[in-house]
């Protein structure tokens, strides 16, 4: 407690000074959050005086006034380091990979050195620090935040009306055996585990469906929490409003209702609220990473499922204040970019109507935040450019193409991808698909080279032009 007191005095200090910033990188499970935060370094830390040619739309470098950066230990020395080496080292294998998917948290800290620009001070050359905080996480856990602010009755709602389609079909094994449940019975803890396993498989079929709406987002990565029972509960999406009021006033509590309403409470209060209150409840800027281009790829079940994924987190601010997650659009948070990944999949020409896809996307979530007097933008970026843009002639007309190493068979190809909706596709876009991509492997780095990007520069400029000045 005393820690995390001082912790805080400490933030607020840096804060009032403008010495220090927290950064949240928000984003679903494969969104590019390790690609994100990974570029991000390494475009900071080849920033030098002299020549910021990887950055140029980044005023501060461009201008000559960064003096240098570095990484510097965290604050907080129980939570692991960002990894940073290890997905640099990926990236300078032969050939190179992309880092690993995250299973865990882990932080970092950089220190930036700047000349001060501003006032008076600005004549005698002043110079500044400006720290910055960013944390990684596995995206799974993000969508256990809205949990926050449901009972175990209203989940187990929540989760009966996404029951359909692909879903239904994938979750019949569990649902036979869950149905099957006298939950007014004496709980037996053996059962229990058995089933929350069969909904856990369920879940990692969900997953590999390309489905993101993954509920809770522990059970399919547990890390230190595997076999305990608090990842061994399950909605119950089948009982009706007169079942649970029946249940809610005759079950005993030695009964299976009581044990998995017990076990949801549980989750909620050690498990989410202590990762939404280690992690998200003080943060100074944000940016929202969503992957639009393959669940497009995919298939429509996969982009709606993507959608409501997103509009489940961010549409929890509209319920007013008392509500634990509207803390992610605090005031205190004055800026906030949605960020569409993996633009190198697309041509050049396709950018404006990936950052229009994106915008509609998240529009409820969006005007929220502009509301609360949050200074917003929208871009579409990739971190890791893993394609080239190109030229090519085809019966004496010149079209634009993207060429890179394939991941399914590693050839190097040119391939038009076809264009992206500019708005959120409708029934027809579906029918007569045109829009198609392959996964690209990242190009080899260059010894003494900083990671090929696109626009990583314009969500630096965003994120820090102004507190570097
Ligand atoms: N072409 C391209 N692919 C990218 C880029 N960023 C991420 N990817 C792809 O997306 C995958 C997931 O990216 P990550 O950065 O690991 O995503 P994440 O959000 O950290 O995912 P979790 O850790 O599982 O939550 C990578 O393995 C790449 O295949 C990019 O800028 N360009
Ligand atoms: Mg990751």
């Amino acid at each position: 407690m005393f820690n995390r007191i001082q912790k805080e005095i400490t933030q607020v200090f840096d804060r009032t000074l403008d010495r220090s910033l927290r950064i949240a990188v928000t984003g679903l499970s494969r969104s590019g959050k390790t690609a994100f935060i990974t570029s991000l370094i390494n475009q900071l830390m080849y920033i030098n005086q002299e020549n910021n040619r990887h950055v140029p739309l980044f005023e501060a470098a461009r201008n000559g006034r960064l003096l240098g950066v570095k990484r510097i230990p965290q604050r907080d020395l129980r939570v692991p380091r960002f990894d940073y080496e290890a997905n640099l080292s990926e990236l300078s294998q032969n050939p190179p990979h992309f880092p690993q998917s995250t299973r865990g948290i882990s932080e970092t800290r950089l220190a930036i050195r700047y000349q001060k620009q501003r006032g008076l001070m600005s004549l005698i050359k002043e110079r500044g620090t400006l720290y910055l905080d960013i944390f990684d996480y596995p995206g799974e856990w993000l969508l256990d935040l809205p949990l926050l602010g449901q009972s175990f009755q209203q989940w187990s709602q929540n989760l009966s009306e996404l029951h359909q389609g692909k879903r239904a079909k994938l979750a019949q094994n569990w649902l036979k055996k869950a149905k099957n449940l006298d939950l007014s019975a004496v709980a037996n803890e053996e059962v229990l585990a058995n089933l929350a396993k069969d909904y856990t498989d369920y879940l990692h079929a969900c997953k590999a469906e390309g489905l993101n709406f993954i509920q809770p987002g522990r059970f399919v990565l547990p890390a230190e929490l595997a076999g305990s029972p608090s990842v061994q509960f399950f909605p119950l999406i089948w009982l009706k409003q007169e079942e649970w009021q029946q249940l809610e006033k005759t079950a005993k509590s030695t009964s299976y209702f009581a044990m998995l309403k017990d076990r949801y409470r549980y989750y909620r209060k050690h498990i989410v609220k202590a990762f939404y209150e280690n992690y998200f409840s003080h943060f100074d800027r944000q940016v929202i990473l969503a992957d639009c281009l393959t669940p497009l790829n995919h298939s429509r079940e996969a982009f709606e499922d993507m959608q409501q994924a997103l509009h489940q987190l961010f549409s929890n601010f509209h319920y007013g204040k008392r509500n634990l997650l509207n803390r992610l659009f605090a005031p205190k948070i004055d800026k906030l970019m949605f960020i569409a990944t993996k633009a190198d999949h697309i041509t050049s020409d396709q950018l404006p109507n990936l950052t229009s896809l994106m915008r509609q996307l998240v529009q409820d979530g969006g005007r929220y935040a502009e509301f609360e007097g949050v200074e917003l933008d929208y871009s579409a970026i990739a971190a890791i450019r893993s394609t080239q843009q190109v030229n090519v002639n085809q019966n004496g007309e010149t079209f634009k193409a993207i060429r890179g190493v394939r991941s399914s068979d590693k050839q190097q190809v040119t391939v038009y991808p076809g264009s992206v909706p500019a708005k959120l596709p409708k029934a027809e876009f579906w029918a007569t698909r045109k829009f198609e991509f392959d996964q690209f492997e990242p190009q080899p780095l260059e010894q003494g080279e900083p990671i090929p990007h696109l626009r990583m520069d314009v969500v630096a400029q965003f994120l820090l032009g102004d507190k570097l000045q």
